[in-house]
């Protein structure tokens, strides 16, 4: 299939990782230390997504010396300048990489990778830092906002997570993070935000200080995308968990300071052709309501890993075998059921958190991204949750009531058609009958520039287009819209206006029953902003 410019663009997100020492290898062509060193930075920011760090390929090709130096210089020159149709970008002719970048890349992949660095239990208690012990941090919140309706929002380029009260749209804090923090997550006495960085820095935010602060950080690996809170009743703020890209492992931590307690290596076998990866990275995480576990997805191997934290020293692990490249996902409105993507599957896995077990793999269609999802009850169909996704228009409903609804439970109910393919994110509130899809990597400017809103009691009656970025009232940048998130009461959405780090970009706040725009918040410091979190709606699985 030709993959569309969307799908390139969000695989293609730098990373910061750096430092393998060089290899020379027998048979391949000579570079300097230097050209070395670019190239290995060149390969982490473009291919290390698609072909992995150490080159055994996960949604692109492997790129192993047998392999490379067989094909030899000038074939690989050509294949990075000018790209392929099952994916692989024009490097050279689109003008991002000069010609003898792709000369020096075309030579690079066919030395052996060059390994980063391990991170284990001494670097990471290296980088654990307390700054307020639990003790000695306020019984009460020291403010008048309402914490539950506090939002944390990433901007991503600045290093910072603002705290922002949803009540009066006020910033309470810039806070000092990772860089490019990916997601936000509240813990589950609604105290805490816990944010993770790409570079793999947890900082443990407390919401109840005069200004909500860092009381607590550590750094977990060198590439991470997620984290989670303890959810079981009698376990609230008392653990969490982070995944990481590099080195492949979760880490189990203390709730309340980070310290961290379990390292957890996820290499191992693929659940279809049983082969070793050697760098499955750990994809969503969510704590269970059901048991204490956090149901951990392993991107690579298409592992579900459900990870009893009630007893550490003698873990009990139960492994779903689910299909390889599993992404994002979120729970059904009743908090039993886990569904996640095996986006380049384009598959849907279901995990039944009570019972343990795989419940369904859903066929749908070009790589879901739910995020994680939206729930709402299909007039027609009954309970479903739904997502969106990159390569086609096509938001698909799936029925997760099998008690009242048994013919279509966890089958595909029904497929709306949005704006567009470059979708990334779904949103509903109970309390709403508005389901918004933003499509901010569709090529068509008009499209990733405003969001879809359908009505769930008229779906049928297609969608209405709300120019999010026009509202937002900006200069010149991409400007594209990403993530609805609600407020507590339901009655709010909040839209990211993701433009470039020296272009202005905002935030869209739209009157959910009128669909008009209710407030902007921009301004310097308001920099690349993307995920935004919702305290309430976060912890309890509202959406
Ligand atoms: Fe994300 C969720 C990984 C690109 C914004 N992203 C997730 C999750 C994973 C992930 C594993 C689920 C975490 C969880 O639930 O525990 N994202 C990746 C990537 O590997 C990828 C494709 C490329 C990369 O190198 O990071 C990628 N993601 C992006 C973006 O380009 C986005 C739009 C901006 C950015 O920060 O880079 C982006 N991802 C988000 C957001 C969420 C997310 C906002 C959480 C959504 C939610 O509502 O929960």
């Amino acid at each position: 299939a030709e993959a569309t410019a969307a799908e390139m663009q969000y695989k293609g997100a730098p990373t910061a990782m750096k430092g393998g020492k060089q290899v020379v290898t027998p048979g391949a062509p000579p570079m300097t230390e230097d050209e070395f060193a670019q190239a290995q930075e060149i390969y982490f920011q473009r291919c290390a997504g698609c072909h992995g760090v150490l080159r055994k390929g996960a949604t692109g090709l492997p790129l192993t010396t047998d392999i490379t130096q067989e094909k030899g210089t000038e074939y690989l020159k050509a294949l990075i300048n000018y790209g392929s149709p099952a994916g692989m970008p024009n490097w050279g002719t689109s003008g991002e990489l000069t010609a003898e970048e792709v000369d020096m890349m075309a030579r690079f992949i066919q030395h052996e990778p060059p390994v980063p660095p391990e991170w284990g239990m001494p670097e990471m208690k290296d980088s654990w830092v307390v700054h307020v012990a639990p003790e000695d941090r306020p019984q009460q919140p020291q403010h008048d906002y309402d914490v539950d309706n506090m939002f944390a929002v990433t901007l991503r380029d600045a290093g910072q997570v603002a705290i922002i009260d949803g009540d009066s749209k006020k910033v309470l804090n810039y806070v000092e993070t990772g860089y490019a923090v990916h997601i936000s997550r509240a813990s589950s006495s609604g105290r805490y935000f816990t944010t993770i960085g790409r570079d793999g820095k947890i900082d443990l935010i407390d919401l109840y200080m005069e200004v909500p602060s860092v009381v607590a950080e550590i750094k977990i690996g060198l590439e991470a995308r997620s984290v989670e809170n303890s959810r079981f009743k009698g376990y609230e703020d008392k653990i969490a968990i982070a995944g990481a890209y590099w080195p492949p492992h979760y880490v189990l931590m203390d709730g309340q300071t980070l310290e961290p307690h379990k390292i957890v290596s996820t290499r191992g076998m693929t659940v279809d052709t049983q082969e070793y990866h050697p760098e499955p990275r750990v994809a969503a995480i969510v704590g269970s309501h059901k048991h204490p576990e956090f149901i951990v997805n392993v991107k690579e191997t298409g592992q579900i890993k459900l990870v009893d934290y009630s007893d550490m020293d003698n873990l009990q692990v139960t492994t779903i075998d689910a299909a390889p490249f599993l992404h994002d996902g979120g729970w059904d409105s009743s908090g039993r059921y886990f569904l996640t993507a095996a986006n380049e599957n384009d598959k849907i896995a279901v995990v039944d958190a009570l019972e343990r077990e795989l419940e369904a793999l859903v066929d749908v269609e070009r790589i879901p991204h739910p995020g994680r999802g939206a729930n709402f009850v299909d007039p027609e169909h009954g309970p479903v949750w739904a997502t969106s996704a990159l390569g086609n228009a096509n938001i698909t409903l799936i029925g997760t009531d099998p008690e009242g609804h048994p013919d279509n439970a966890f089958k595909v109910a029904r497929i709306l058609e949005g704006q567009g393919g470059g979708s990334l994110f779904i949103k509903t509130h109970p309390k709403s009958s508005n389901l918004w899809v933003d499509t901010p990597l569709n090529p068509d400017e008009e499209v990733s520039q405003s969001v879809a809103v359908f009505d769930i009691n008229n779906l049928d009656a297609g969608y209405e287009v709300l120019p999010i970025a026009k509202w937002a009232d900006l200069g010149s940048g991409p400007k594209r819209i990403v993530q609805p998130e609600y407020n507590k009461a339901g009655d709010e959405v909040w839209f990211s206006v993701w433009s470039g780090m020296e272009e202005q970009s905002a935030i869209v706040i739209v009157d959910d029953k009128t669909r008009k725009l209710k407030h902007v918040i921009k301004g310097e410091k308001i920099v690349t902003p993307t995920g935004k979190f919702n305290n309430y709606n976060t912890r309890n699985e509202v959406y």
